[in-house]
């Protein structure tokens, strides 16, 4: 089988954004709102349990606070604020790709495969994460950006990879997933696609059981590992 197309997960497998751009970015929209909320490191590990930025917030009014404080438009606004911030964050260079996701992306284009993405997050934020760190035409290196609300159901919901499969044309078994979190991971695998797993400090401990590979960072992962994964040379 050819290793024709890789789909990337954005927060917590190309940059390491949750705990000092997501949560950080949500602080501030907190206080420029008034609300006497902070999500310290460990609290939002436990929040991330829920995937995208106002489920998040939802999740913590309802399970945490357990009082409705903001209603949806309110959350919609704040988490706009939140939006705001972040690509601050971004633009001030403040969010470096995880070491070695650049060399696999030029591996990966000079053999002419494919390059995808498939997030959770709002989509500015991921252009905005590219430009940042790849430069102005980062974008045209990713034949599809799938992300944020384009589908109803967020992951662990395979819908997002779906939606990027649909995009790209290309058949799952063609294509390799990297994720860095369980939600990722079942959202791909429920997608059909083989993943592979690059940990962080949150998602250490999570259950990778259906994952083909786990890795703790990208000193490993190249062309060469994911074509054998894929089965690519193998009759
Ligand atoms: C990413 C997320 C996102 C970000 C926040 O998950 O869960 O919610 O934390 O982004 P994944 P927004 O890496 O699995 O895609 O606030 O823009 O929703
Ligand atoms: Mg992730």
């Amino acid at each position: 089988m050819k290793l024709k197309c890789i789909i990337f997960d954005v927060d917590g497998t190309m940059a390491d954004t949750e705990r000092d751009g997501h949560r950080v970015a949500f602080n501030l929209a907190f206080e420029e709102k008034g609300l006497d909320w902070h999500w310290d490191e460990n609290l939002y590990g436990k929040l991330l349990a829920v995937t995208g930025g106002k489920e998040r917030i939802k999740y913590y009014q309802d399970e945490f606070l357990k009082q409705q404080v903001l209603n949806k438009q309110a959350i919609k606004d704040l988490h706009a604020i939140k939006t705001k911030h972040y690509i601050k964050l971004l633009e001030t260079g403040k969010i470096p790709l995880r070491k070695g996701v650049e060399k696999l992306i030029k591996q990966a284009r000079d053999e002419n495969i494919t390059l995808a993405i498939s997030t959770t997050t709002t989509p500015i934020n991921v252009t905005a994460l590219l430009k940042a760190n790849l430069g102005e035409q980062a974008q045209s290196l990713f034949k599809v950006i799938a992300a944020g609300d384009i589908v109803k159901n967020k992951k662990p919901a395979p819908d997002i990879y779906l939606y990027a499969l649909e995009q790209l044309k290309i058949d799952a078994k063609n294509c390799i997933a990297i994720e860095d979190s369980e939600a990722g991971l079942q959202s791909a695998v429920q997608a059909g696609l083989k993943t592979i797993i690059t940990t962080n400090q949150y998602t250490k401990n999570q259950d990778f059981t259906q994952a083909q590979q786990i890795h703790s960072d990208f000193s490993r992962i190249d062309t060469q590992l994911l074509k054998n994964i894929i089965g690519e040379n193998h009759v």
